[in-house]
C-alpha cells in the first residue's frame, strides 16, 4: 500500500486530494495545526480514515518527525497562508510558511525519506503582471504580492532540490480553482454565499472590490487529479494546470445571480458603481475600496496543453457548472461557513 503525506489537509484542496488518494488505496498521513478551537469541517467524513500528525510549517522538528513517522512514498505540500489580500498584512508570516516552510519540508524529506516524491503547490500568482498571454510553463514570472513573492521562492527551492539532490520534486502551477469548500474570504465563495443569503432575504447586498480582474477558474476536484498524476510520471517536472478560459469577477457575479434568476444591471463607475436587481430595483452589489489590493493581478489565462499532452489531464467541470454548483450548495447550506 502506498503512503502519502499531505500538508494543508484542513484546507479546500486537502480534503479533495485525500478523497482521491483514499479511493486509490493509499494510506494517508496528514499534518494539521493544533488550534484552541479545532475545526475539521472539510474533512470530518475522513477523520477515521487518515492519520493526523500535529505540526507546523514554521517548525522544523515537527516536519522531521512527521516524515519519520509517515515514511511517505509521496508528499503533497498544500499548506500555505493562501489568502493574497492578507499577505500584505502579514508579509513575514506569509514568507515563513509559503517560502521557508517549503525548504523545511524538503530538508525533512532529504534527511528521513530522500526517495519520496514531492509535490509543491505553486500558483498562477507567480505570473502576476503577466509577460505573455496565455501563460505557460516557459512564461517569465512577475509576482505582485508578498504571497506570490514567497511562492516564487517555494517554486525555485523545489527546482533547486530536484537539481541539487536529484529529488523527485515537481511544481504544479495551478490557476484558481474553487468549489463548495472554498474559504469564504475568496471572491467566488464570497459571491455565491452572498447570492444565497440575498435570495433568502437574509442580507441586502454584497460589497466587492475590483470587478474587472480576470481569472482562469476551474474546479478543485479536477485539479487535485493533476497533482496526483504529476507524481506518477517517470521524471519530475513542472506543469501549468488551468481551464484555458478567463472570466472577470463581474461575469462571475452576473452568472451567480442568474442561478437564482436575478438579472443585474450595472450603474455608475469606479468606486461608485452599483449592481441593481433589474426586477426589484434594489441595490445588491456595492463597491468597497477596502477590497482593492495595493497591487492586483488583472488577467490570468493559463495554457494547460503540456498537462494534457504529458499527463493526459483535462478539466471536466466547466465555468458555468462550477458557478451553479457553488451557488446551489450555498442555497442549501444555510448558516454554514464551509461546504
Ligand atoms: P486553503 O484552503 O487556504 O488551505 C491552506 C491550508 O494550509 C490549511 O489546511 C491551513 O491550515 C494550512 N496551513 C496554513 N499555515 C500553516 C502552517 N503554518 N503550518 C501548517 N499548515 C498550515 O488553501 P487551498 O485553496 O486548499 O490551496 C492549497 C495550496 O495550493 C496552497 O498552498 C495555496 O497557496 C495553493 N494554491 C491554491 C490555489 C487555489 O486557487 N485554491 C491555486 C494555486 C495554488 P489551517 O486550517 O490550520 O489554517
Ligand atoms: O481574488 C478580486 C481580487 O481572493 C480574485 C488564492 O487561492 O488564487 C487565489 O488568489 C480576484 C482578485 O483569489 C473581491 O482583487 C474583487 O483580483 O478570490 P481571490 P486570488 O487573489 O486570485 C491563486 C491562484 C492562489 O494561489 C491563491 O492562494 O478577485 N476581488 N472583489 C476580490 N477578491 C476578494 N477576495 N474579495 C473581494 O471582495
Amino acid at each position: 500500500m502506498k503512503r502519502a503525506f499531505i500538508t494543508g489537509i484542513t484546507g479546500q484542496d486537502g480534503g479533495y486530494l485525500a478523497e482521491l488518494l483514499l479511493e486509490k488505496g493509499y494510506e494517508i498521513y496528514a499534518l494539521y495545526r493544533r488550534n484552541s478551537n479545532q475545526r475539521f469541517d472539510r474533512i470530518k467524513h475522513l477523520l477515521d480514515k487518515i492519520h493526523l500528525i500535529a505540526g507546523d510549517m514554521t517548525d522544523q522538528s515537527s516536519l522531521i518527525d512527521a516524515i519519520e513517522v509517515s515514511k511517505p512514498d509521496e508528499v503533497y505540500n498544500l499548506a500555505a497562508q493562501s489568502f493574497v489580500a492578507v499577505s500584505w498584512k502579514e508579509p513575514v508570516f506569509t514568507a515563513e510558511v509559503n517560502a521557508l516552510g517549503v525548504t523545511r519540508l524538503l530538508e525533512a524529506i532529504k534527511m528521513k525519506k530522500p526517495d519520496a516524491k514531492f509535490y509543491q503547490a505553486s500558483t498562477s500568482e507567480l505570473f502576476g503582471l503577466v509577460q505573455e498571454t496565455p501563460q505557460k510553463e516557459t512564461t517569465s514570472f512577475h509576482p505582485r504580492s508578498p504571497y506570490s513573492v514567497a511562492k516564487l521562492y517555494g517554486y525555485w527551492i523545489t527546482v533547486n532540490y530536484r537539481e541539487s539532490y536529484n529529488m523527485f520534486a515537481c511544481n504544479g502551477i495551478l490557476f484558481n480553482h474553487e468549489s463548495p469548500k472554498r474559504g469564504i474570504e475568496f471572491v467566488t465563495r464570497k459571491i455565491t454565499k452572498a447570492v444565497a443569503e440575498i435570495y433568502r432575504g437574509e442580507r441586502e447586498f454584497v460589497s466587492l472590490g475590483n470587478l474587472d480582474a480576470k481569472r482562469d477558474w476551474g474546479y478543485a476536484g479536477d485539479y487535485v487529479k493533476a497533482m496526483y498524476l504529476m507524481l506518477q510520471q517517470e521524471k519530475p517536472d513542472d506543469f501549468v494546470i488551468a481551464s484555458g478560459e478567463t472570466h472577470s469577477v463581474r461575469e462571475f457575479v452576473e452568472k451567480a445571480f442568474k442561478v437564482v434568476d436575478i438579472e443585474i444591471e450595472w450603474k455608475g463607475q469606479g468606486i461608485n458603481e452599483i449592481g441593481i436587481d433589474k426586477k426589484s430595483g434594489k441595490t445588491i452589489v456595492k463597491i468597497n475600496p477596502q477590497f482593492f489590493r495595493p497591487a492586483d493581478v488583472e488577467l490570468l489565462l493559463g495554457d494547460p496543453s503540456k498537462a494534457k499532452r504529458e499527463l493526459g489531464w483535462e478539466p471536466e467541470v466547466s465555468f458555468d457548472q462550477l458557478v451553479e454548483m457553488m451557488v446551489k450548495n450555498d442555497l442549501k447550506n444555510e448558516g454554514a461557513e464551509s461546504g
